[in-house]
């Protein structure tokens, strides 16, 4: 059918080491399934930090580069793929902003983070860098396509 003719928007998000620790890995992952969202790919894993400067080559030149990419590969990361109509910029704002001390109640961040360098979450911050993201973390046969079709579950 015409919904599904098009590939439908994807994001990239990721707990970072500091949500993992704190078992926070149910409460994020609720809140982006019960706004709507759509689960495509998921897995754990330990990036090394050369991959972590990889995914945050952007912002290299920043002061906080080297520590936030030790930050990110000290531990077990969630990356996922969600999809949904407007999930680039309504997951931003389900996530909060950057600095957990400007992000609203409410907010993943808000609720559940006290200062930028342990900020619990990822998302990509557009569509070039959603499909950058999707591709650097996730290999093509990891990402699935399915219809939500509830009536045919629960009874
Ligand atoms: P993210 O990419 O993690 O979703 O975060 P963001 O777009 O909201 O923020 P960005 O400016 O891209 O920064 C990426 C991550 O770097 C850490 N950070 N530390 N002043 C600092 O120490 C500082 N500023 C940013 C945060 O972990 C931020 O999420």
């Amino acid at each position: 059918n015409e919904a599904h003719a098009a590939q439908m928007e994807r994001t990239f998000i990721a707990i970072k080491p500091d949500g993992v620790q704190r078992g926070l890995i149910s409460e994020i992952i609720s809140r982006f399934e019960r706004k709507g969202f759509k689960l495509v790919a998921i897995k754990i894993t330990v990036p090394s930090k050369d991959f972590a400067k990889k995914h945050y080559h952007d912002l290299k030149e920043r002061p906080f580069f080297d520590g936030l990419c030790d930050f990110l590969s000290s531990g077990p990361v969630i990356a996922m793929v969600w999809e949904g109509e407007g999930v680039i910029k309504y997951g931003r704002k389900l996530i909060g902003a950057t600095d957990p001390q400007k992000s609203e109640p409410g907010t993943i961040r808000g609720d559940l983070a006290v200062v930028v360098g342990r900020n619990i979450i990822h998302g990509s911050d557009g569509p070039e860098t959603a499909q950058d993201e999707i591709k650097l973390w996730f290999k093509p046969e990891e990402l699935t396509s399915y219809a939500i079709n509830s009536e045919k579950w629960v009874y």
